[in-house]
């Protein structure tokens, strides 16, 4: 572990007022604590100065969302991979395609998945790649604005810490074996214990 993987303040995070009851169940206070020039320090690199150039080197691929109507929650999945020799943090998520966007995970409570932010946001560590599935890491859609379709393309950006941003264009897909329950007071379906992208009915570890 460093500390430079912990990257740069640079909140850039906005939340419709409507959405915010949803949004504050699952909410923890955001920290990026580092700033950039003691990561500078720290890394010997460009990291924060390089949001831009940096990002070419850091994507996301195979990214996938789960159909669901309008006004529901989603989720977008995939594999985000650090070409660079600097771990990258993710710190937000921002995009048209929902009222809020977060970077979340799943953890056991009491032994019951719930879901909950991410706290120091997504990091992918240099020259590695950090898988979203279902059942672990997810970048959350809150309150879609529109149908999303088996087929239908999204796009959301990623907001690396220092300034940076990467796009994730994810294409919908159904999901029928990933039932998972977006809210953790709804957490009774039974999607009979599908294969290993839907277990997440308490019986999972937490990752
Ligand atoms: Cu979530």
């Amino acid at each position: 572990m460093t500390d430079a993987s912990r990257g740069c303040d640079g909140l850039g995070r906005s939340r419709n007022p409507q959405e915010a009851a949803i949004v504050e169940r699952f909410m923890k206070p955001l920290r990026a604590v580092v700033s950039c020039f003691l990561l500078l320090a720290l890394a010997g690199v460009a990291g924060c100065q390089a949001g831009a150039d940096q990002s070419n080197s850091v994507r996301v691929q195979d990214s996938y969302a789960k159909v669901m109507p309008k006004g529901t929650m989603s989720a977008i999945f995939g594999v985000i991979t650090n070409d660079t020799d600097a771990d990258v943090t993710f710190e937000s998520a921002s995009g048209d395609v929902a009222a809020a966007i977060e970077l979340h995970e799943m953890v056991s409570d009491g032994g019951t998945m719930i879901m909950r932010k991410k706290e120091g946001g997504f990091v992918v560590r240099a020259g590695e790649s950090l898988t979203l599935d279902p059942g672990g890491l997810h970048i959350m859609l809150i309150g879609l604005k529109q149908d999303l379709k088996a087929g239908d393309k999204i796009t959301v950006t990623l907001n690396l810490a220092g300034g940076g941003t990467v796009d994730v264009e994810a294409v919908a897909r159904d999901m029928a074996n990933a039932q998972e329950s977006y809210d953790p007071e709804a957490q009774s379906d039974d999607e009979g214990g599908g294969g290993s992208t839907g277990a997440l009915a308490g019986s999972r570890p937490v990752r």
